[in-house]
């Protein structure tokens, strides 16, 4: 069984390793329990859409950007917490993403402060998690989505990196365009259609 000295120890080991930039994870996933999981797995939708990798071995990294995916607790595991963030920096991470739930939502903005200055993507598992996850005082800066809008953290950790590359610009750009192609099909359908084409069934 894996302890959480485990993995502390294999976030410090990976800290000192001093891996080549493209072979560390550029995205951290990170959630306060398992059950935030099925949240929190727009976040893996959006960067995978993206052309991002999930990272599931540090010894055997995938090429182009990766992303890894751990659940780490605030107020369970806090000594992880503490050394997830502490260690992000120097484990290649760009960004982080945090999602938690809750009305003490803790992960996101306490991993923010530890982690500072990488930038932080805060996601309210629930929609009683939003102020404690957006509620920084000044000097503590988190970047937050809307409760369980996951995949738009994503997109966000994606436009941090995107500002250093016109690809992943580019890629950013092509699924925006493929959302709106979306809404203008669907548009057009119920239009010619009519509504009760495109109804859900009622009860
Ligand atoms: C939070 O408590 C987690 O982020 C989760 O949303 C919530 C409940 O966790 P479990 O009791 O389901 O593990 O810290």
């Amino acid at each position: 069984m894996t302890t959480v000295s485990d993995l502390i120890d294999l976030f410090e080991t990976e800290a000192a390793a001093d891996h080549p930039p493209d072979e560390t994870p550029d995205v951290g996933v990170i959630m306060g329990s398992d059950s935030d999981l099925d949240v929190m797995a727009g976040a893996h939708d959006a960067l995978t859409d993206l052309g991002f990798t999930e990272l599931t071995d540090y010894d055997d990294p995938p090429t182009g950007y990766t992303f890894e995916s751990w659940v780490v607790s605030a107020h369970r595991t806090p000594a992880l917490m503490d050394a997830y963030a502490r260690t992000a920096a120097a484990r290649g991470l760009d960004v982080i993403i945090a999602g938690a739930g809750g009305k003490s939502a803790d992960l996101p903005n306490m991993t923010a402060s530890l982690a500072y200055p990488i930038p932080v993507v805060g996601v309210p598992v629930q929609e009683k998690s939003v102020s404690s996850v957006i509620g920084m005082p000044t000097g503590a800066p988190i970047t937050a989505v809307d409760a369980g809008k996951s995949y738009n953290a994503g997109l966000a950790a994606a436009q941090f990196l995107a500002t250093d590359d016109p690809t992943l610009a580019d890629r950013l750009r092509d699924l925006q365009a493929a959302r709106q192609e979306g809404v203008a099909d669907v548009s057009a359908r119920l239009h010619s259609q009519g509504t009760d084409s495109l109804r859900s069934p009622q009860n």
